[in-house]
Order: structure tokens, then C-alpha cells, then sequence
């Protein structure tokens, strides 16, 4: 949009006076802020009800994700950059002696997810209004977000997350657009004397689902999406067998928090319920538009409508979009089940077993009784058409109810006509191990779309120094289409350039160590390699091997302190489930570590390990473009693709690597030279699980370095881990390394030390980088967005 500065200050001043009475030298920063957000929200409200008004008159179809979470981070700045008012802000609130960026950290971040997943879909949230699709977000509005995590004597502890204390001055409350869903009570099928069954319900519990809006603005266009978040209330007329405390407070919590959990599945009567409220909330509310808007009969909805499932957790969309289009809309069962399959897509986010949904069939059966039936019925018929096709043991292996439990993966493939995997390896493990057998049955069915990130914010809004220097070099244009960094290789060899780059990841590390001065009081040398592994706590991603290379490097150090080791920060951000005992050990092992070698004097500041509180979106902002080394370490084949892998990418880190996920796109793209591979590859991973021979123990007792470096686990050389000591160490040795870290430490070591090397060689280390940045294009979500849109969702983008 245009906006001219004084045009801005006008704005912002009358609505500071509006909202508080108040001459802006009296304001404080969170009226500031408020105001400020006001003024923003009233320049995208009218682009936003024109885009709406477009949608409805133009009769597109319009794509809806359901995600159980979402992890927007702060949007202040999203908001304006993607405005294209940015900059004019900027210098008419520092003309105003205000500073965007110190007020933009009045923001909470909006945390209602809880990693990987949940930021996935925020990037595509941003990417669908940034590519103009017509795409929107479903999901729940949670009171608190994921837990705010203190470092507490080394330990984690957490703390609610209380976003919502200020309001959210970008959401619109949607009351009039609410609707109930029902829980519990009895079912049974009539007659409707016009010979089909009809459902009648007794004794439901009924929750009222009241919609907020959040706009999605997309990057200087005209298309303002929107992410629905539901939030969960008493219905007025509440009858009267409900009016007691304990359902009140139930009713109340079913929007209340996030389940903080990114790796087990919670069997959780409660976690089923918010599954199902924001999945019938989400169907309700696209029905009633679609009856209202949409000028075509109800046996037309796949033209017009898709709903993506992230993950199996809306996987109850299958089921009562049945019962919806049955029970509401009277389609009989054959065609309902027809358009649901054409409607809906999946996406299967991971193959570790542990994370995979199944719910106990009494369960459903209680709380969901009419959904049950559906179910039940939808698996009685899919049996009984395939039996003759495939045989007993195919339907068997992919039956939806089995052994008292509904598979919700399962589920979700047999009721969409799409499942994708989310890189290239992760989608053919799925189609050759882990769902073999559907694929079998359904190949076509099958698909890969590699995640992306959204460049606004991983570089236009983190990285802006960086940003300015590829628009000084190679113009705008990669602004608009991230490929476009290809450009920049035309000055690999262009000394002028290449110290430009130097000097903008020396600037982002000079504001990354006062962050960590100010949080962790620790002095932080910026010439020292910065290296980074930012991601949620799990096993699988091994942030213990980073740590076992890390003692080795110490214990080099004590045994010659006069050795020429290449200064490091060791950079951790990290949340643990907090029923995760595991993870939460490894935290506290990383925090003594750290006091131990940042304090040593042998050392002498040659080594510092950082374990930044509290990681986030915004945190991210901060650590991301500082990086210089990217840990991406798990062991291959289970981690499903990775995106901290492609920010850290995009802003010149390179990465340490074993050959998961994402991980081997990003070699493919960047070439071997500009990358540090390591470890046991994804076939050599299932070698030894087909064998069965895999020894850690043996590792342990023959290999010198690692022996002392376990050993140290437990005999107090890390001194306050006299509990998580020895229950790692035992399990690398006497439960035998589940995560072959002891297998792959010392290639890990091997990769590292060319880390070290390459360094030494400033000129081909920022060549190095130069090429990761260039080649980072094909990891824009916006990339992603456009695959979905075209192969499964089969959306096209809004006038230009
Ligand atoms: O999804 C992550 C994957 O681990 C990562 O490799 C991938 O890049 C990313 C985006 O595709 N998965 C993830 O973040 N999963 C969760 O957050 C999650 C949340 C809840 C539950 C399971 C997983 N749950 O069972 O409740």
C-alpha cells in the first residue's frame, strides 16, 4: 500500500489520543505498541474485506488447513513488511523518537504450537497469502501457549505462557459466526418415514465454538487470507443438567492450553476432545458458507473447498464431514463418501512409532458416538469391497479399527485422496517400510512435497542487513522469488563482496553475543565459530552427540592446554516435553557442562557452550542469522524433513549433516564441497535393525576417546549430575544407544574437525556460505505452497 510518513504520524497519533487520552511523550511502550498495532490493523481491514468479498464473488476454490497448532511468532513486523509500509514506519516512529525494534519486543510471541509442525504451517500461512492462493488456517485458539521454559540451577522448568493478558489487537471475534459441537450422550438411527435413518441424540454435552479471525497478509498483494482460531465457550441457553462447576470449567478448558508434547502421542480424553472441536467447528463453519456463497448443489463441494490435514490430529475431518453431508446435508452414504475422499488431503509428518495416533474404540465410542458409527461403518465397507481385490491380509494391516484402536493415520489415508510425506526421503520411507502396505493398495495416492520456510521472515524480517546487502548486489527481484539468489554466485569470487558477507554474519554475531550477555551473562568471543543447534529436545536428534564432541574437545584441551583448537560457541535453544524425564537430563547435563569448560582456565575462553533459555520464534530471529555452523544431526531416517535446516541455510550457516531428511536435498542443492556429511545413511541405519547386531557397549569399552568421555558422565568430572549421569550413560551402554550416537561419533569428530579446517580459510569458508545462501531458493514455502496448490488442493491464485 502507499503511505506516506506524515500520512503514518497523523494515523498513529489520533489513535493514540482515541484509545488512551494520551500525548505520545506520556505513552507507555505497551500503548505505543497497541496504537501502533491499531494503525496497522486499520490499513490491512479494508484490503481484507475486499479480498473476502472477492473470494465469495469470484466462486475460487479456497484451500483450508487444519493444523492442531500454529507458531506465527510475533506479527508486528510480518504485518508491515508484507504491507510494504516497513520502512516508512520505521522512520516516522524514529522521527517520533520511537524505535520499531524495541517496541516490536513488546509483542508476545503467538506461541500455539509446538515446533517443526506448528511452524510449518505458519510459513505456509504466510507463503499461500504471499502467492496470492486462496488458502486458510484452522485451528484453536489457545488461553496459553506452549510453556515459557527458565533455566532454573541448570534444570528446566516452565512456566504458563499468559499471551493473551494484552489482547490480540490483530484478531477479529467473530460471535455471530459461532457454532456448537456436541459431545457424549446417546445416539440411535429412526426412521425418517422417507426411508433413511436419522440420528437422534439425547443427553449431549454441547459447547458453543466462537471463531476469531486472524488476518494472514500476504507480501505486497492484495490478498489477505485468514487463520481461524476457535475458542470454546458455555452456550447461553445452557441446559439445565450441565450448569454444575465441572462441566463449566471442562467446557472452558477445551481451548485453554496447548498440549506441549512434539514427539508421543497423549491418549488423553481431553486432547480427543479439542481434536474433534476445532475439526466440527472448522467443517461447520465452511458448510454454512458454502450453503450461504457458493452457487452450486452440495455434490460440488471438492470444486470448491479442500481441507488439508496436518498430521493425524484433524483426522476426525473424514468421519464427520460423513456426518455432516449425511446427517445435515441428507447425501446418502455412497456419494458423501465420494466427495469427502475428493476434499481431503494428509500429511504425515513423522514415522516414529511412538508419535502415532490411535485411539482406544471405547473412547470414541463415549464421547463421539455418531462419529463412532461413521467410523465403524467406513471401515465395515472398505473391508468388505476390498476383501475380493486384495486379499485378507493387506485389508487386514490397513483396517482403520483394529485391536479395540482406531489408527488415525490410517484413517486419514483411506479418507483423502492424497498423503504426502514432507522431504524426499521421509515420503519414501513411508511409501517403501512404514505404509507399504496402502501404498500398495492406493499408490497414486502417494506423494512427496519437501517443506519449505517463508523467506519474509527468515530473512527480510531476521536478517536485514543481509537482506540489504543481496538487494545492493543483485537487486529486489529475489524479494518477490527466492530463486533468484542464484544470482549471487556471479560473485564468488568477488573479493569486494565475499568481505561485505564476512562483515554482515560478523554483525548479526556481534547482536546475537549481546543478547547472550544480557540473558546467559556470558562473554561470548564474535571471531569464534559460531555453532548452532536450535530444535526441540528429543533423542533422535541427538543433541547429545553434540555434546559428547564437545567433552572431546575439552578433554583435548586438558591434556595440552597449548593446543591450537579453533575458538568456538557451542550454541544450544532447546525445549523438552516436560513429561520428557530423558530430554529434560540432557538440558541439565548441557548447562553443568557449560559451567564447567566456560569456566575453566585451561580453556581460557577458547570454548563456551551457550544454552539459551526459552527458544522461540523470536529467539530464533536472533540466533539464526549468527550462526555459522547448522547442527543438523539426527539419525537418518528419523528426522521426517527438518526447517531450522533451511533458515540456518538461507542465512549462510553451513551445515553439519548426516543424510536425513531434508538434509540430503540441501547437499544435493548446495554440492558436496558446501557441505559436512557424516554418519550412518538411512539404509546402513536398517542394516542393523535387520541384523540385530548392534553393540554399543563394545564401542564403549574399545574406543579410548569415548570411554573417557561416557566415563566423565559418572564419575563427578561434570560435576551436579549425579542423577542425570549415570542415566545417560546407561543409556548409551546397558540399554545400547538407541540412536547409534556412539556408532557415528567418531565421523562426527572427523566432519568436525574439516569444520575447524575450512574455517581457518576464511575466503573458501565464506565462498562456502555464499553458496549455501545462493542455492537456498528451492527451500522457500512458497515453492512448497505452489505444489500443494497445483497437485493436491488443485487451488490457483487471486487476480495479481
Ligand atoms: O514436523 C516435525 C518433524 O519432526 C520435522 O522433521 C518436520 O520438519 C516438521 C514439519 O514437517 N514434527 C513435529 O514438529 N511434530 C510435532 O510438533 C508434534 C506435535 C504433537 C504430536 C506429535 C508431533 N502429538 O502426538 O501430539
Amino acid at each position: 500500500m502507499e503511505l506516506t510518513k506524515e500520512q503514518f504520524i497523523q494515523d498513529f497519533e489520533k489513535t493514540l489520543t482515541d484509545k488512551y487520552a494520551k500525548p505520545l511523550i506520556q505513552a507507555g511502550q505497551q500503548e505505543i505498541f497497541q496504537s501502533l498495532a491499531d494503525v496497522v490493523k486499520s490499513y490491512y481491514a479494508p484490503i481484507w474485506q475486499e479480498d473476502l468479498a472477492y473470494k465469495d464473488e469470484s466462486q475460487k476454490k479456497q484451500a483450508y488447513y487444519f493444523s492442531i497448532e500454529f507458531l506465527p511468532g510475533q506479527m508486528l513486523k510480518s504485518n508491515l513488511l508484507n504491507l510494504g509500509i516497513m520502512d516508512t514506519v520505521r522512520e516516522a516512529l524514529s522521527d517520533l523518537n520511537v524505535s520499531l525494534d524495541e517496541l516490536a519486543e513488546v509483542e508476545p510471541d503467538m506461541a500455539i504450537g509446538n515446533g517443526g509442525l506448528g511452524r510449518l504451517a505458519s510459513c505456509f500461512m504466510d507463503s499461500l497469502a504471499s502467492k496470492g492462493l486462496p488458502g486458510n488456517g484452522n485451528g484453536i485458539r489457545y488461553r496459553y501457549g506452549l510453556f515459557k521454559q527458565k533455566i532454573i540451577d541448570g534444570y528446566q522448568c516452565e512456566l504458563p505462557d499468559s499471551w493473551l493478558d494484552n489482547g490480540n489487537p490483530w484478531e477479529v471475534r467473530r460471535p455471530e459466526q459461532a457454532v456448537e459441537v456436541t459431545f457424549g450422550g446417546e445416539v440411535w438411527l429412526e426412521d425418517d418415514g422417507k426411508g433413511s435413518l436419522k440420528p437422534h441424540y439425547r443427553d449431549q454435552e454441547r459447547v458453543l465454538a466462537v471463531p476469531y479471525d486472524n488476518p494472514m497478509v500476504g507480501y505486497e498483494n492484495s490478498t489477505v487470507n485468514n487463520m481461524c482460531l476457535w475458542r470454546s465457550e458455555i452456550p447461553e441457553d445452557l441446559d439445565v443438567r450441565f450448569q454444575n462447576l465441572d462441566y463449566m470449567n471442562q467446557t472452558a478448558q477445551l481451548s485453554a492450553e496447548l498440549y506441549p508434547d512434539d514427539s508421543n502421542y497423549d491418549g488423553r480424553l481431553l486432547r480427543l476432545k479439542q481434536e474433534y472441536f476445532f475439526v466440527s467447528a472448522g467443517l461447520q463453519r465452511i458448510l454454512k458458507h458454502y450453503k450461504k456463497h457458493i452457487k452450486a448443489p452440495i455434490s460440488q463441494i471438492h470444486e470448491y473447498v479442500a481441507v488439508h490435514i496436518n498430521d493425524t490430529h484433524p483426522a476426525l475431518c473424514v468421519p464427520e464431514f460423513m456426518r455432516l453431508l449425511i446427517d445435515d446435508w441428507g447425501l446418502a452414504w455412497e456419494q458423501a463418501w465420494e466427495i469427502t475422499v475428493k476434499v481431503m488431503s494428509y500429511t504425515n509428518h513423522t514415522i516414529l512409532p511412538e508419535a502415532m495416533e490411535k485411539w482406544p474404540e471405547d473412547m470414541v465410542q463415549n464421547l463421539l458416538p455418531r462419529v463412532y458409527q461413521i467410523i465403524l461403518e467406513i471401515d465395515r465397507r472398505r473391508t468388505k469391497d476390498l476383501l475380493p481385490k486384495v486379499g485378507p491380509t493387506l485389508v487386514h494391516s490397513t483396517r482403520i479399527v483394529k485391536d479395540g484402536q482406531i489408527h488415525m493415520a490410517h484413517l486419514s489415508i483411506i479418507g483423502s485422496h492424497s498423503t504426502n510425506g514432507v522431504a524426499k526421503l521421509h515420503s519414501d520411507l513411508i511409501k517403501d517400510v512404514v505404509l507399504h502396505d496402502f501404498y500398495t493398495i492406493y499408490p497414486e495416492r502417494f506423494n512427496n512435497k519437501t517443506n519449505g520456510i517463508a523467506e519474509r521472515r527468515w530473512l527480510q524480517i531476521s536478517n536485514e542487513k543481509l537482506s540489504s546487502l543481496i538487494d545492493e548486489t543483485i537487486g529486489r527481484a529475489w524479494r518477490h522469488d527466492l530463486n533468484e539468489l542464484v544470482l549471487l554466485k556471479n560473485y564468488k569470487d568477488n573479493p569486494d563482496f565475499l568481505s561485505q558477507l564476512q562483515a554482515v554474519k560478523k554483525a548479526d554475531k556481534v547482536r546475537l553475543a549481546e543478547v547472550i550477555k544480557e540473558r546467559n551473562d556470558i562473554e561470548v568471543n564474535t571471531e569464534a565459530i559460531f555453532d548452532v543447534q536450535v530444535k526441540r529436545l528429543h533423542a533422535y536428534k541427538r543433541q547429545l552427540l553434540n555434546v559428547l564432541h564437545i567433552m572431546k574437545l575439552y578433554f583435548d584441551i586438558k591434556d595440552d592446554p597449548s593446543i591450537d583448537i579453533y575458538p568456538r560457541v557451542f550454541i544450544f535453544g532447546s525445549k523438552a516435553a516436560p513429561g520428557y524425564h530423558y530430554a529434560k537430563s540432557i538440558i541439565k547435563a548441557i548447562n553443568e557442562i557449560a559451567n564447567l569448560i566456560n569456566n575453566d582456565t585451561d580453556v581460557a575462553g577458547r570454548l563456551k557452550i551457550v544454552f539459551m533459555e526459552n527458544y522461540n520464534v523470536s529467539l530464533a530471529e536472533y540466533i539464526i542469522p549468527a550462526a555459522d555452523v547448522s547442527e543438523q544431526i539426527s539419525l537418518a531416517s528419523k528426522e521426517a524433513s527438518g526447517t531450522s535446516n533451511m533458515k540456518l541455510m538461507l542465512n549462510g550457516a553451513l551445515t553439519m549433516a548426516t543424510l536425513d531428511g531434508a538434509n540430503i536435498e540441501i547437499k544435493d542443492a548446495v554440492g558436496d564441497e558446501n557441505i559436512f556429511i557424516f554418519g550412518l545413511t538411512k539404509d546402513e541405519v536398517y542394516d542393523y535393525y535387520a541384523r540385530g547386531d548392534y553393540n554399543a557397549h563394545d564401542i564403549y569399552k574399545s574406543n579410548p576417546v569415548l570411554n573417557r568421555i561416557l566415563n566423565a558422565f559418572r564419575d563427578g568430572t561434570i560435576p551436579n549430575i549425579a542423577n542425570e549421569g549415570p542415566e545417560i550413560f546407561a543409556s548409551l551402554t546397558t540399554y545400547n544407544d538407541e540412536y547409534f550416537v556412539l556408532r557415528d561419533f567418531d565421523d562426527y569428530v572427523r566432519a568436525q574437525a574439516e569444520v575447524e579446517a575450512l574455517y581457518r580459510d576464511q575466503t573458501a569458508w565464506t565462498k562456502a556460505s555464499l553458496a549455501n545462501i545462493a542455492n537456498a531458493g528451492r527451500f522457500s514455502s512458497d515453492r512448497t505452497v505452489q505444489e500443494y496448490a497445483d497437485d493436491i488442493w488443485y487451488i490457483k491464485a487471486n487476480k495479481a
